[in-house]
């Protein structure tokens, strides 16, 4: 008799992401005609740069002659592409080898995917509030209890405040995976170097893993600001970084993205090169490698001509932040992150719930965001907004904050 995996019964609600679009059609169908403005899901809107077409069309057409044709690739991605992306890291004072880039279909999946070599009883850390994946895909792998208004039991959760400028304290007590996000999804907070180092520094001296995300690295305009743990001695010896393409050109429809499992990474019961060979077994188990087609559009990205065009289209979004960001504080409301991210992270108004100002903004001025509290029990009383629509939606939604909404 079959039976079912039960740590899926403990997860607290459905996912965040299909339920903001649930409630925003119940709204619509309760009000047609009504036209929403969606800062919500944190999904580009701006067609993809001239480059990284031509990219991707060389792609297609490698795949009709014979003699460029490929099949299945190898599982970790192609090896012009793994070696750009080690050069990309390695520009910004790192030292990442081709070998140690594992090039995947999304950080997502990795992110959910990496907890999977490592010990079931591994205590895990997470910011708090943080992208849902890296808590529920250690639910579901049974690391945690049930959950409560307090998140769920065993999961160490590192609050990530106005008061520590959404940046945590190191944990208390021994933990062995450390889930980072820099810039913060969702509270667009971008870590120094120095509060890296602090992590990094506890990393080495408990064995601990730091899993680190860097999905947006590329909105950090400030030159003083990291753009990949690697930039912290150290660092290669005690984290996982995941990236993707996803945001800097627009390829969350098409789908690319990496991590980097450095040889020199090491685990209480794991010398120098064992993470990296599990990581290797896992993807050549469980992964055909990301498509031949999106791989060349990668390399396009990764081309002088692709970072200057993309460049200027991570730019242009966090032109829409800086609106949102104005917008809003003329209105008297309390915001943060947006500057080096395009997430904007505000306070609710008259201490409403997350939950409360996501159906007051729907009602009065027809704009969805993303509650605060959906990425977890730190981000009740916050709202993100995404920069990551069409100018004229943003504006639009901006304006509509600024004559609708009553507070
Ligand atoms: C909605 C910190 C967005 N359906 O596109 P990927 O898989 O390479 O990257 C996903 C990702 C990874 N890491 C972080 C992210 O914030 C995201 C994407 N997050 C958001 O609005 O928070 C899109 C979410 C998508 C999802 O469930 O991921």
């Amino acid at each position: 008799m079959a039976k079912i995996n039960q740590n899926y019964q403990k997860l607290s609600a459905g996912y965040l992401f299909p339920e903001i679009a649930r409630r925003t059609n119940l709204f619509l169908n309760e009000n047609p005609g009504v036209q929403v403005m969606r800062l919500g899901i944190g999904d580009t809107t701006e067609p993809i740069v001239p480059s990284v077409i031509d990219g991707l069309h060389k792609g297609v057409d490698d795949l009709g002659a014979v003699d460029s044709y490929s099949g299945y690739g190898p599982s970790e991605g192609i090896g012009s592409l793994r070696q750009g992306i080690a050069e990309f890291y390695n520009e910004n004072g790192a030292s990442i080898d081709a070998s140690e880039v594992f090039v995947s279909d999304g950080a997502k999946s990795d992110s959910a995917n990496i907890q999977g070599i490592f010990s079931e009883d591994c205590v895990v850390a997470v910011q708090d509030p943080a992208y849902p994946v890296y808590v529920d895909s250690n639910v579901i792998a049974g690391r945690t209890g049930l959950s409560d208004e307090n998140g769920y039991k065993g999961l160490v959760y590192m609050p990530c405040t106005e008061e520590n400028g959404f940046f945590p304290e190191l944990p208390k007590g021994k933990v062995d995976l450390i889930y980072l996000c820099s810039p913060n999804n969702p509270t667009g907070a971008v870590a120094t170097k120095e509060q890296l180092k602090t992590f990094v520094d506890y990393a080495r001296e408990h064995k601990a893993i730091i899993l680190f995300d860097s999905a947006y690295c590329s909105f950090i305009t400030d030159p003083a600001l990291p753009k990949s743990i690697y930039e912290i001695e150290g660092a290669s010896e005690c984290a996982i970084e995941l990236n993707s393409f996803s945001k800097t050109a627009g390829f969350t429809g098409v789908r690319l993205a990496w991590t980097i499992v450095p040889k020199a990474c090491v685990a209480e019961d794991a010398r120098a090169g064992v993470l990296h060979s599990l990581w290797t077994r896992r993807q050549n188990t469980f992964f055909n490698g990301a498509s031949n087609i999106v791989q060349s559009g990668g390399l396009a990205v990764l081309s002088k001509e692709g970072r200057v065009q993309t460049g200027n289209q991570v730019a242009f979004y966090l032109e829409n932040a800086s609106i949102i960001n104005e917008g809003l504080k003329g209105k008297g409301i309390t915001t943060y992150g947006g500057g080096n991210a395009p997430y904007v992270w505000l306070k609710t108004p008259n201490d409403l719930s997350s939950w409360e100002f996501f159906d007051k903004l729907l009602n009065e001025c027809h704009v969805v965001g993303t509650p605060g509290s959906g990425f977890g029990p730190a981000g009740e009383g916050f709202f993100r907004l995404s920069a990551f629509g069409h100018r004229e939606n943003v504006e639009a939604a901006v304006s509509s904050i600024a004559n609708n909404l009553e507070i």
